[in-house]
């Protein structure tokens, strides 16, 4: 049976659940993961087994959080009580929504596999984009090549992902050949969390299902003649590895729209935010300006002309992303001022008329 050490509890988190939920004694609350979170109910993994429980908080696959039993008092269901803080975050605006929260897809992951396929290479300006969300959650990111075994131009496409990973490690593997899953494993190591983000059909449930050498996921395989087994997988939900590593598989995530990413941006984009202190002009705009390092930088071919203009349009993306949030922050305000000027108004009325009056 799994238990808590499967789904990553190490030391470290022991430490830190015991640091903010110190137990005097043996009704404090437990340690638990959640393996899956679907609305108002999530399924964790707990010391002894796992348990469905009822939640009203935002709680997301990979959280670590603090779990009542309440057996004593029979009255009481289990729930859960606290959430450790997370050490990352994988999250991204939701599509067309522009006010929206951001959408979590995951908690307390250490690495973000990025699931390439290597017959449907990734443009780099999708790669640069993703890498940028996956710097920013707090993880390392990982490039993974799937479906090595569907290309003849193998040597071409490997040089040319790692070149746009730019120093981001890549993984090449066929999970039909069972080649590069060793070098993958062993990446991974003991007690962390491997998270694979990718379009659907990338390959990422067949890997899963290759690591941990048994299916574990469904795939998008469809049976030839009657069409099932055509089951994809709906839900970010963890997997163990062994050795208290953990897969998380995050289903249908085609693409990443920028949530308050400045730091993925500069861990990407590092080296031309760089340039920008060698500008003349401290406010150059990188347009036409006299002695801007920027323009110089891409008529040398230092920086790729295209390279610039996704780092642009990602920077125009949060610029406009926090327009927006300034704006409903200050309609918050403005509400919430209303309503008291609205009280006063009637305080003002009620001691008019029956008090003074
Ligand atoms: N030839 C080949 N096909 C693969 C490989 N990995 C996955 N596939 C196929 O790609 C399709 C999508 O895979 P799946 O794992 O469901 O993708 P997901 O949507 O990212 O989980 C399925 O038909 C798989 O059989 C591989 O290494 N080689
Ligand atoms: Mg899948």
């Amino acid at each position: 049976m799994n238990t808590l050490l499967d789904y990553g509890f190490t030391d470290r988190i022991r430490g830190l659940f015991s640091y903010s939920f110190p137990s005097p004694d043996t009704s404090s609350p437990e340690p638990a993961r959640v393996i899956r979170a679907d609305r108002g109910r999530v399924l964790l993994m707990t010391g002894s087994g796992p348990l469905q429980v009822e939640t009203g908080a935002s709680i997301v696959t990979g959280d670590w959080v603090a779990l009542a039993r309440n057996d004593d008092d029979g009255a009481l269901p289990p729930a859960i009580v606290g959430t450790l803080p997370r050490y990352s975050t994988l999250q991204r605006k939701r599509a067309h929504d522009p006010l929206s929260e951001a959408q979590v897809l995951g908690a307390n992951i250490d690495l973000v596999g990025v699931v390439v396929p290597i017959d449907r290479p990734l443009s780099a300006n999708r790669l640069e984009r993703t890498l940028v969300a996956a710097w920013d959650s707090g993880a390392v990111p990982l490039v993974i090549l799937t479906k090595a075994d569907l290309t003849s131009r193998f040597d071409e496409v490997v040089a040319q992902t790692v070149e746009r990973a730019r120093g981001v490690e890549v993984f090449t593997t066929s999970a039909e050949a069972g080649d590069g899953l060793d070098a993958l494993h062993a990446r991974i190591g003991s007690g962390s969390t491997l998270a694979l983000i990718g379009p659907s059909g990338a390959g990422k449930s067949t890997l899963i299902n290759a690591l941990v050498g048994f299916e574990a996921q469904h795939t998008g395989d469809v049976r030839a003649g009657d069409g099932k087994g055509r089951h994809t997988t709906t839900a970010r939900e963890l997997i163990p590895l062994g050795a208290g590593s953990v897969l998380m598989d995050t289903p249908g995530v085609r693409g990443f729209a920028l949530w308050d990413a400045e730091d993925g941006l500069e861990a990407v984009f590092g080296d031309i935010e760089e340039l920008f202190r060698s500008c003349r002009f401290r406010d150059c705009a990188h347009d036409s300006e006299p002695g801007c390092a920027v323009r110089a930088a891409i008529e040398s071919g230092v920086v790729e002309e295209r390279r610039w203009l996704s780092y642009r349009k990602m920077q125009r993306e949060l610029a406009s992303l926090h327009r927006r949030q300034s704006v409903a922050e200050q309609r918050r305000h403005g509400q919430s001022f209303h309503r008291i000027a609205k009280e006063a108004a009637l305080a003002k009325d009620y001691r008019n008329r029956f008090i003074e009056g």
